[in-house]
């Protein structure tokens, strides 16, 4: 079965799953949100990463089903792990440009919050720097649109794609999430200068600063050092299903 075909499959029979990863905050030790992220075990073809099938959901055309499902799971899966807790946490959902430009997007979010029954404000809109590159005019309304709802814009994976910087006044952009790769080489003088570099940036723009990919001490503690404002990876927990969260959440807080 062609790769499309199974996921093509798979989004109408449910083999799609998501898993969150916890989101610490630095100053607190606390988990204040989580990140969705999607799985998908195929029959056929086993586990395949969303690196594969995001890509062929957006050629494909399914990327708008996919998003939506994303979507609506991920905010009820808080609904009920808010409650468990007794106290609200926010939830981060990955969005990929073609998503974005759909035109029924934006309404999906705000059926999506409404039908869980949780605030605009603790929804967190993961986006890529490559779209803040592309067609600017309709990116600029939509995030505004966005943010008019009381969505918050985290742009991911920060300095890895491009060099502009131009668009970080451009955007309504409210957090900035450092790529992995930089924390993971925080030991080398010149990735740390860059981690730094990036907290001081974003916090003189009035964003705050999350990084990923965090997997020992020394890292927390140099992120911690630098003001850096959350943190996230496997050193607190990997993504896990939303049954867990509960118990992984107050396991680490
Ligand atoms: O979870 P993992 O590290 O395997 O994710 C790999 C990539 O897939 C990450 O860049 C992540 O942003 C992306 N990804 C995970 N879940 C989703 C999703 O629901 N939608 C989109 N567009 N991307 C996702
Ligand atoms: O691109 P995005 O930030 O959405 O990707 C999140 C991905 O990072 C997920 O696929 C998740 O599995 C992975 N991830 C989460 N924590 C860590 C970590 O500490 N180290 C590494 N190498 N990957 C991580
Ligand atoms: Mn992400
Ligand atoms: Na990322």
């Amino acid at each position: 079965l062609a790769l499309s075909a199974a996921l093509r499959q798979a989004l109408d029979q449910d083999e799609l799953s998501l898993v969150y990863q916890p989101q610490v905050d630095l100053v607190t030790g606390e988990v204040v949100g989580v990140e969705a992220l999607a799985r998908w075990t195929s029959p056929s073809l086993g586990p395949v990463p969303p690196d594969r099938f995001i890509p062929v959901a957006e050629d494909g055309g399914m990327i708008a089903q996919l998003g939506g499902w994303v979507l609506s799971t991920a905010c009820t899966a808080l609904a009920q792990v808010q409650e468990q807790l007794g106290r609200p946490l926010r939830l981060a959902v990955n969005v990929s440009p073609r998503q974005l430009r759909g035109r029924t997007w934006l309404d999906e979010i705000a059926t999506a919050i409404e039908v869980a029954g949780i605030e605009p404000c603790q929804l967190e809109v993961e986006i890529t720097e490559g779209l803040l590159i592309e067609d600017h005019g309709d990116v600029v309304a939509m995030l505004e649109s966005l943010r008019t709802l009381g969505v918050s814009i985290v742009v991911d994976d920060f300095g890895r794609g491009y060099s502009s910087l131009a668009y970080l006044t451009q955007f309504p952009i409210d957090k900035l999430k450092i790529d992995r790769s930089f924390v993971q080489e925080i030991g080398t003088a010149k990735n740390a200068a860059i981690v730094d570099a990036i907290i001081v940036m974003a916090h003189a723009l009035g964003m705050t600063v999350v990084a990923e990919g965090v997997e020992t001490a020394d890292q927390e503690r140099y992120l911690r050092e630098r003001g850096c404002d959350e943190v996230q990876g496997y050193l607190y927990s990997p993504g896990v299903p939303a049954g867990s969260l509960e118990m992984v959440t107050r396991a680490l807080s």
